[in-house]
């Protein structure tokens, strides 16, 4: 199913490809202002981008290339254009500062940068020896809008192999160090030809749509190589904020919407209603944290919709176990997807018996490569990969998130795992988010801190959430300590940095 040919050029496929099967007229990309590119637009643009990378900034196969900007089609064309000329593309994201871009730069040996002219102040501070940065969506001499005025050919895929490496994507994770992970061009086919293919089954006249920004690989996947794959359509929103969302999402009559379950909480809070048209909705996918089955329960009641939960890396590319539309057990993170193998494990790596927690393993055609990293060896024990979670798995196949494995609470003996108290805080009516941490304790070695923000307008007593609590879990689960924070601490990806909190304690 997966065999690739050797020589494989993941952006030719991605687009070439797709023009031949379905012509160049259908759209590809659309955007919040009304723009909409068509495929054989799209390919024009990309072809004069790789010109310009080849013939003008002399970029060889091989050359790592920073691509850095808003979310919108230019970019998701320079992600093409990069892989198409056989160059490697290195993908932050627009939050990303001078230090961390400095870092990713001399990590990934970075060589060129193509980035937005509204980021590029970080990009110049970060003073990244050698670099050579071009702006594009501005109006200079050397803007790449208008480099690429001088090129009109098609530009031929170079016939990279298969495994080349295609992209290199940071994930600093929940712990703050990042880890470039590399990818290969057959790595981007296989998600597609996975998780897409047997749990969306996308249609070419889908449009997908969603939050994550390209430069994490939930959104690289969802709105660029998903829809591209399928002869689809993607909504490529600036400003994806769930406020923001909802309208769009009606507006473009989206069919399959990509996001994170803060987002479909937030979404929930914002629905007024029914203003919203969601009719033409019918995937909603998410991923990037443990969504509880309370977030589960009031998307459904809210919109009739079924959430497809799933769980993905950055260090797979991305999703390899899920629920599917007709397969969904609420609470859980569904079966293993067609393609991908998984089981639980113990720390010398032997699976534990159904309905045990341990350690998650995975394997499949995607596998962790991270760039000079020791850390690789902590990833991939004996070909699984050990993704640092701790789940249970029932006898039908169904995988239980239980928490990061770093993130279990050992309190007076007991393991206590944060998420199931962090979904019982959230089924507080006032709580709108929550996150648990270990406080270290004299007594009982650690104790359960909650930390909670209210819901706009809500008066929220530490005595009535401890008084809640109390119903609804085992007295030992009970947080000992509440804290009220306006915002919780999150990765620019919208994971949630319990790192951040522990240091509070
Ligand atoms: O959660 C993640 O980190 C992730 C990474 C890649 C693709 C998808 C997801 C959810």
């Amino acid at each position: 199913d997966l065999a690739y040919p050797d020589r494989l050029n993941c952006a030719a496929e991605l687009l070439d490809a797709t023009i031949a099967r379905f012509g160049p007229d259908r759209p590809a990309f659309r955007t919040g202002t009304g723009e909409t590119w068509s495929y054989g637009e799209l390919r024009d643009r990309v072809d004069r981008i790789a010109h310009v990378l080849t013939a003008d900034l002399g970029v060889v196969p091989g050359n790592r290339v920073l691509l850095r900007g808003p979310t919108g089609p230019w970019l998701a064309a320079c992600w093409l254009a990069v892989v198409k000329a056989g160059a490697v593309a290195v993908t932050v994201l627009a939050q990303q500062r001078a230090h961390e871009l400095a870092t990713v730069c001399a990590m990934a040996r970075v060589g060129h940068a193509l980035c937005h002219e509204s980021a590029l102040e970080d990009l110049a501070r970060a003073d990244v020896p050698g670099l050579r940065v071009t702006p594009y969506g501005g109006t200079g001499q050397k803007d790449l809008l208008r480099l690429v005025e001088q090129h009109t050919e098609p530009f031929p895929a170079v016939a990279t192999s298969a495994d080349d490496v295609a992209l290199i994507a940071f994930t600093s994770g929940t712990t703050g160090r990042p880890k470039g992970c590399m990818h290969f061009h057959r790595d981007v086919l296989a998600i597609a030809d996975t998780f897409s293919r047997h749990v969306l089954r996308p249609r070419p006249d889908d449009v997908f749509a969603g939050s994550p920004p390209l430069g994490f690989t939930f959104g690289l996947g969802g709105l660029v190589v998903f829809p591209l794959r399928a002869g689809a359509s993607a909504l490529l929103l600036e400003q994806a904020v769930p406020r923001a969302l909802l309208p769009a999402l009606a507006e473009h009559r989206a069919t399959v919407l990509f996001t994170a379950p803060t987002a479909y909480r937030a979404m929930l809070d914002a629905l007024d209603g029914g203003a919203y048209d969601l009719s033409a909705l019918r995937r909603c996918v998410s991923a990037g944290e443990n969504l509880p089955a309370a977030t589960w329960q009031a998307w459904y009641e809210r919109t009739g919709l079924r959430i497809i939960n799933g769980i993905g890396a950055t260090e797979l590319l991305h999703i390899f176990i899920s629920a599917a539309d007709d397969d969904i057990r609420p609470g859980t993170t569904g079966r293993v997807v067609p393609g991908w193998q998984a089981r639980v494990v113990d720390r010398s790596g032997r699976p534990v018996a159904d309905d045990e927690p341990g350690l998650l393993a995975v394997r499949g055609p995607v596998g962790c490569r991270y760039l000079a990293d020791p850390r690789q060896g902590d990833y991939v024990r004996d070909g699984w990969n050990l993704t640092g979670d701790t789940y249970i798995r029932d006898a039908d196949g169904y995988f239980r998130y239980v928490a990061r494995a770093d993130d279990m609470i050992v309190s007076a003996g007991y393991n206590i795992a944060g998420p199931e108290v962090e979904e019982a805080l959230l089924r507080h009516p006032d709580v709108a988010e929550a996150a648990v941490v270990g406080r270290p304790d004299e007594r009982r070695g650690q104790i359960v801190v909650a930390y909670a923000v209210p819901r706009p307008g809500a008066v929220l007593t530490e005595d009535a959430l401890r008084e809640f609590m109390r119903a609804e879990l085992a007295p030992h689960k009970c947080p000992r300590a509440f804290v009220f924070l306006p915002a919780l601490p999150r990765t620019p990806t919208g994971k949630l940095q319990r790192f951040r909190l522990r240091d509070l304690e």
